[in-house]
């Protein structure tokens, strides 16, 4: 992602959709993560989403079916490619964060697996 910088004014974050690896259909923005909890614990079968933290910091789990990875993002980090088929948690998140995303598709909640032993079942599936 690109920012730029002006010391005297502040910094300014931009990203051409062109750019990206798909277009966006919608975005969403979520704020006052509550201390401790955890948000996400689903997958989607189709949805591809592109994760920008613009303020504060975040980690964000993905596990693929078989192997977990931990992305910690800030808003000094690039932003976090979120490809179908991966379960995610986001997690311990610092007070005052806030977390834009980018979807390629519109709101369907038929598209999101919400069960974990669902989940496990669907992903051997499509093995
Ligand atoms: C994701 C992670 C990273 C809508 O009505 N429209 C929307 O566009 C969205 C995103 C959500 N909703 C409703 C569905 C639920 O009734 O808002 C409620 C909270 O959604 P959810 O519990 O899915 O929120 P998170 O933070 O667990 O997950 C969200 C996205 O839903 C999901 O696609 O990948 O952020």
């Amino acid at each position: 992602m690109k920012t730029i910088s002006d010391a005297t004014s502040g910094d300014l974050g931009v990203i051409e959709f062109q750019d990206l690896p798909f277009a966006p259909k919608r975005v969403y923005w979520i704020r006052n993560f509550q201390l401790g909890s955890t948000r996400g614990n689903h997958a989607h079968r189709h949805l591809s989403q592109i994760a920008i933290v613009l303020q504060g910091r975040l980690i964000i789990d993905l596990f693929d079916g078989n192997d977990r990875t931990s992305h910690e993002l800030s808003v000094t980090s690039d932003y976090l490619e979120i490809t179908p088929g991966k379960w995610r948690v986001m997690r311990d998140a610092a007070p005052g964060t806030v977390l834009m995303v980018l979807a390629s598709l519109e709101y369907d909640e038929s598209d999101y697996i919400r069960d974990w032993n669902t989940y496990l079942k669907w992903h051997e599936s499509t093995r």
